[in-house]
């Protein structure tokens, strides 16, 4: 198997793409609850970062897993940053599987997490993944299908360098061009870059997730790039709403004088899909901080 995930909507079912949750279990159960259940004609996608920082991931995790073995076609997960050893031993979902179930119950996640893929494309117009685009020019769609996620070394850890490191930690500038990265791992690209990679590619959208939104969803780099964050006032403490993206079938679609295979607009108003943001509020939890069971000494 390689990556991505394709995702192929017809006969008119919903998408909900769905960005970082980070162990917030409450606003995971709230977000359903708001915006419908996971079912053959609602289709979701998690985009990565789904443990870690929030002191419910065990919950979160092992809820999306159950989810995907009801419903194999109608739940799809990207892996994040996060679904990673490092990240988990430093930002607690290690020591949270260790304080609520052993060790094992942790590797067996970490293992399942290198089962994750990293890159899912909708209808073929629209490229979803956890961080962002390259630092090359020329990577295409074939290259991301391509990609083995399961190496040869058996190892379930991504590549430090690469396009598969690239999707997972990458962040966008409003600048052009390209700049080095605040996180010391991957970089950072411009409106510029994402232009080019939809032309090349024939994609209407980059859809990616990785980074805090006050607003939960942002439009960026002239329409051409969203970012979906999905943790509602993240760590207890931001105050951000969160958001998700939700594709419908365009009623007014007129298949005749859609250029099915050439030039496309990030906003086409003869695209067969119609993009709706919405957006929540953290709910209630129980009296727990973020990352609590940490051993790191990294917590809030
Ligand atoms: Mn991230």
């Amino acid at each position: 198997m390689t990556s991505p995930d394709e995702i192929i909507l017809a006969g008119g079912k919903k998408l909900t793409v769905v960005g970082d949750t980070h162990g917030q279990f409450f606003d995971v159960l709230n977000l359903f609850q708001k915006f419908g259940f996971v079912s053959d004609e609602h289709v979701y996608l998690f985009n990565g970062d789904f443990v870690d920082r929030g002191s419910w991931s065990c919950e979160v995790a092992f809820y999306l897993f159950v989810l995907k073995i009801l419903y194999p076609h109608s739940i799809f997960i990207n892996r994040g940053n996060h679904e990673t050893n490092d990240m988990n031993k430093t930002y607690g979902f290690t020591d949270e599987c260790e304080h609520k179930y052993s060790q094992k119950v942790f590797e067996a996640f970490a293992e399942s997490f290198g089962a994750l893929p990293y890159a899912a494309l909708i209808n073929g117009s629209y490229l979803c993944m956890h961080g962002g685009l390259f630092s090359r020019d020329d990577v295409t769609l074939k290259e991301i299908k391509n990609f083995n996620r399961f190496p040869t070394s058996g190892s379930t850890q991504p590549p430090r360098d690469g396009i598969a490191m690239e999707l997972l930690w990458t962040d966008p500038q409003p600048e052009v061009g390209r700049s080095q990265s605040k996180r010391g791992i991957g970089m950072q690209f411009g409106p510029d870059i994402t232009e080019r990679f939809c032309l090349n590619n024939k994609i209407r959208k980059v859809l990616r997730s990785h980074e805090v939104r006050m607003g939960g969803v942002e439009e960026e780099h002239n329409g051409r790039l969203i970012t979906v964050f999905s943790a509602p006032n993240y760590c207890d403490s931001t105050g951000n709403l969160g958001g998700v993206v939700h594709f419908v079938e365009n009623p007014k679609y007129n298949k005749a004088t859609d250029q099915e295979d050439g030039y496309k607009t990030a906003d086409d108003p003869n695209c067969p899909w119609s993009l709706q943001i919405e957006t929540f509020d953290a709910v209630p939890h129980p009296d727990l901080k973020p990352m609590a069971y940490s051993k790191s000494g990294f917590g809030y």
